[in-house]
């Protein structure tokens, strides 16, 4: 046998070394595909029609290199809080909402306020739209955070266990309303005449039961889902915000995937947004009946007087005043 020269024989120990490091740069790159956890925390059930949307649509739509871990009923971080573990690496991705990203960027009030979008279609018009990107990119920058989505959570109404009739906001006066707890959601509680508290979302049934609070405004799809029917006697149906979730990922996770993984990564977003909008659509259409069957009093009070006593309180407001030029008007003629 010949034997190898002195040269040819280290040349082979490098080919050696080398292709063995491949291969283990390799297997790593392999590994830490599979092994890449996107842990979601949010305040929602499992059962909530966003969270069947991204278990059932996003986490199949990114398993081939990522494993989705949500937690929901906040069980992971409390409601609100989100943002910050995102932003501080301790957390991947989050059902944000505009108000919770209003406090940190003022201008995303304007998707706080009532009256802005009208429907889900609108919705989705405004976030794809231009007058979008500088924030988006705001909260790229500011927190580390990607807006992949827009989730439609549904419109607002009003769900008191009080029994008296409520035609305009004049009537709201002294109701003890539970809202989320930052200051946008504070103010849409008072722009709508009522007396704000601020809770979190897992406290409201108890709150309800005991009297705590008269009333709480959510979207009929969560009044159902979270049993609020039970401890409530109507709903007036106001329809004042057009509510929503920004689907959000660590910008750091983001700029860690492949191009590709990057467009799988968007399009299972995108997919998963779209599923949820149409199941949350069409839970709110049949719903009503649900609560009256349910013997809660299900009526439409005076609309003009709600959207016109809010509209004026945000334009008075120091929200409107972190609004972008221009950005009402380009909201409006979407
Ligand atoms: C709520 O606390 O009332 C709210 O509807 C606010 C939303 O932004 C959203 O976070 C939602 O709760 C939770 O996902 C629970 O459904």
């Amino acid at each position: 046998m010949k034997l190898l020269s002195r040269s040819s024989a280290s040349w082979l120990s490098n080919v050696t070394k080398a292709t063995t490091l491949a291969i283990a740069m390799l297997s790593v790159t392999a590994a830490s595909a599979a092994d890449m956890k996107l842990r979601l925390s949010a305040p929602s059930s499992e059962t909530d029609q966003r969270a069947i949307a991204l278990t059932e649509v996003f986490g199949p739509g990114v398993a081939s290199f990522a494993e989705f871990e949500p937690h929901w009923n906040a069980s992971l971080f409390k409601q609100g809080t989100e943002l910050e573990a995102i932003a501080r690496g301790n957390l991947d991705m989050a059902m944000a909402s505009a108000q919770e990203l209003a406090e940190f960027i003022p201008a995303f009030s304007i998707f706080a306020a009532g009256y802005m979008h009208r429907d889900a279609d609108h919705q989705v018009a405004v976030f794809n739209s231009d007058a979008m990107d500088p924030l988006k990119e705001e909260v790229e920058d500011l927190l580390g955070v990607k807006l992949l989505s827009v989730i439609y959570l549904g419109r607002r109404q009003l769900n008191l266990r009080t029994d008296e009739e409520v035609k305009t906001p004049a009537d709201l006066a002294g109701v003890k309303l539970r809202m989320p707890g930052s200051d946008s959601w504070q103010f849409l509680g008072k722009a709508l005449g009522a007396n704000p508290t601020p809770m979190a979302f897992t406290e409201v049934y108890t709150a309800l039961q005991t009297g705590a609070v008269d009333g709480q405004d959510n979207p009929l799809p969560t009044d159902k889902d979270a049993k609020f029917y039970e401890v409530t006697k109507q709903i007036v149906l106001t329809n004042h915000l057009v509510d929503l979730n920004y689907l959000a990922v660590s910008k750091k996770v983001w700029d860690d995937l492949t191009p590709e993984q990057q467009t799988q990564m968007q399009k299972a977003a995108d997919d998963a947004a779209a599923y949820g909008r149409k199941n949350q659509l069409a839970l709110e259409a049949e719903l009503v009946d649900f609560f009256r069957e349910q013997g809660l009093k299900v009526y439409e009070p005076n609309l003009e007087a709600f959207r016109s006593h809010v509209q004026k309180a945000y334009l008075e407001s120091e929200f409107s005043e972190s609004w972008p030029e221009g950005m009402v008007e380009n909201i409006n003629n979407l």
